[in-house]
């Protein structure tokens, strides 16, 4: 067995000799592959299509508001001239009974794309981060060093800490600024995840690269027979989208449509577009994070076969449930279970079936582009031997408690875009491109990395209860130790992934019934789609006062830096 330092060399040296012929062959399909989909677009117009079809949004589509940017040619066919790349894994180092860990925030350069490079945001290293492997019960303290030239701070999504701990967008890092935090984790095993979380400038900094994977361990899970090898049978991958200029820059916000939620038209697994993985023939866990900004997945394989959800965003499910297809939603995590024992030899396809479920989600055209009417390929599986030792499927997994509400029901409504806000919207994407004076002054950087536009957050274009996010304010007050139902009613029109720090949560109730099986676990981030009502139960028993109170927010990033945020304290 070869150790994934190893596997990563073989995969360089086939990248410098594969790629050139397959590369060309690449660009030329994907203008072809740029004109069906315009086409397509034109075709369903009449209905819920793209708005190609739209009267008076005919040339929309291709328009960028700021500097003329031709984008790389982007196929939804799937590229796999690269091997996967797995995140290195870090451990804290044990002094004096609590565990070290260091995280640099810094820019760098990659080749997101085969071919091109990218000036990108990482994590101790030029895009995304190391996978944290952080140890229920254990003290640790993370060392963070912002070498950024703008000032961020880094959120550990689902992790149960108190407010001075989390990350939210009172917990600033200035440029050259450093920061030490320390907590103790007593919370289910999971796959959490870290990223930046200022006020209205979580986007483009996510965007630009900031994300990592951050794995809760617990020992009393490691006798249940899961994959539990990392880079062989049990892997991240970290789903994004993006899009690039010609010369490989990021471009975000570049387009009107931009502002419901910035999509991309290449796809990235681990920071790489469409990659292969040498997969071994056995069971395999994918461990997937939704780390796009605004996209929602419907992953399923290509030749349709069923795999197992073991685990939701937070923790493990009491048993695996089969499915076809599963939705994930911006900042959804969920485990995953394929069987591989009988395909040594054959190539699957990890894909998003978007268009199976754009109905449900998005009712407006601006809602959704042409890949989600259609689809994607985002992994190819190429199966390979058996590796190591084969793990199984195991009947039953964990016990989940029932929870029981202490304090009355809090509600929350959510308000997307309308009519009149889309103009200004779109009159504030006008003067994009000329917003670069302000701070700049000061030495804060206006721009991200090679030159991104950092949008136009902070706008009051979303909301929840008709309440804009505002930092001066406190939404909501809850009691230390309560345990409390939080009903979550979309008002909008489009989807919304409705997310809250400190705690993991149940579902209760989508519009009065229990949730599939496969969301019957804990969870921190739920999308509720347009129309619907979700009832969710927490037990709030991490504290949090007035100068760094907890957040709740949508994760469509753009709707959370325009509005669509509150503020909660836990005293
Ligand atoms: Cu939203």
């Amino acid at each position: 067995m070869k150790s994934p330092a190893e596997r990563q060399t073989v995969a360089s040296a086939e990248d410098a000799t594969l790629n050139l012929p397959r590369r060309k062959a690449l660009l030329a399909l994907g203008a072809l592959g740029a004109l069906g989909v315009a086409v397509a677009g034109q075709a369903r117009g009449a209905g819920m299509g793209g708005m190609a079809g739209m009267p008076g949004m005919g040339g929309m589509a291709g328009m960028d508001m700021g500097q003329s940017q031709p984008t790389a040619a982007a196929p939804g066919v799937g590229v796999f001239s690269r091997a996967l790349l797995i995140p290195a894994e870090l451990h804290g180092q044990p002094r004096d009974g609590v565990l070290h860990y260091a995280l640099r925030m810094a820019p760098g350069r990659s080749m997101l794309v085969d071919g091109l490079q990218t000036a990108t945001w990482g994590y101790n290293g030029a895009v995304l981060g190391p996978t944290l492997r952080v140890p229920r019960g254990k003290a640790v303290q993370i060392d963070l060093n912002n070498a950024l030239d703008q000032s961020t701070t880094l959120h550990w999504h689902g992790a149960h800490v108190p407010g001075e701990m989390d990350g939210g967008p009172q917990s600033l890092i200035a440029p050259g600024g450093q920061r030490r935090l320390h907590f103790t984790l007593q919370q289910p095993a999971g796959s959490l995840w870290y990223h930046p979380h200022p006020d209205t400038r979580t986007g483009p900094h996510v965007y630009a690269g900031l994300g990592g994977l951050f794995l809760v361990d617990d020992p009393a899970d490691q006798h249940l027979g899961l994959p539990q090898q990392y880079g062989v049978d049990d892997i991240p991958l970290i789903l994004q989208d993006r899009r690039l200029a010609a010369d490989g820059r990021l471009l975000y916000m570049t387009r009107m449509m931009d502002r419901m939620g910035m999509k991309g038209d290449r796809f990235l697994v681990n920071g790489r577009e469409q990659p292969y993985w040498n997969a071994p023939a056995q069971w395999v866990r994918l461990r997937l994070l939704n780390a796009a900004n605004a996209r929602v997945f419907n992953l399923a394989f290509a030749d349709g076969r069923v795999f197992h959800v073991v685990a939701t965003d937070a923790g493990l499910l009491p048993r695996p449930v089969p499915v076809h297809s599963l939705l994930l939603a911006p900042s959804e995590r969920a485990e995953i279970l394929v069987d591989l024992r009988g395909d040594q030899g054959k190539r699957l396809v990890l894909r998003s079936d978007s268009g199976a479920v754009v109905p449900d989600l998005s009712a407006m055209p601006m809602d959704a582009d042409s890949f989600d009417h259609q689809g994607f390929d985002l992994l190819e599986f190429r199966v390979g031997p058996p590796a190591g030792t084969p793990a199984r499927l195991p009947t039953r997994m964990v016990d989940l408690p029932v929870l029981r509400a202490d304090a009355p029901v809090r509600r929350f409504t959510l308000q997307g875009m309308s009519g009149n806000m889309m103009g200004g919207a779109m009159g504030g994407m006008e003067g994009m491109g000329s917003m670069r004076s302000g701070s700049q002054a000061m030495g804060v950087s206006e721009v991200g990395p090679g030159g991104m536009s950092l949008g136009v957050g902070g706008k009051k274009l979303f909301s929840i209860n008709h309440h804009h996010m505002d930092m001066a304010r406190i939404d909501q007050r809850l009691r230390l130790g309560s345990t409390e139902i939080w009903e979550v009613a979309n008002q909008g029109h489009m989807a919304h992934p409705f997310h809250y720090h400190s705690t993991s949560f149940q579902i209760l109730s989508r519009n009065g019934s229990p949730p599939p099986a496969h969301e019957a676990g804990w969870k921190d981030t739920v999308l509720v789609r347009r129309g619907e009502t979700v009832r969710l139960i927490a037990h709030f028993n991490q504290q949090a006062g007035d100068a760094h109170p907890f957040m709740f927010h949508c994760h469509i990033l753009e709707h959370e830096d325009n509005g669509m945020m509150g503020q909660f304290t836990v005293t």
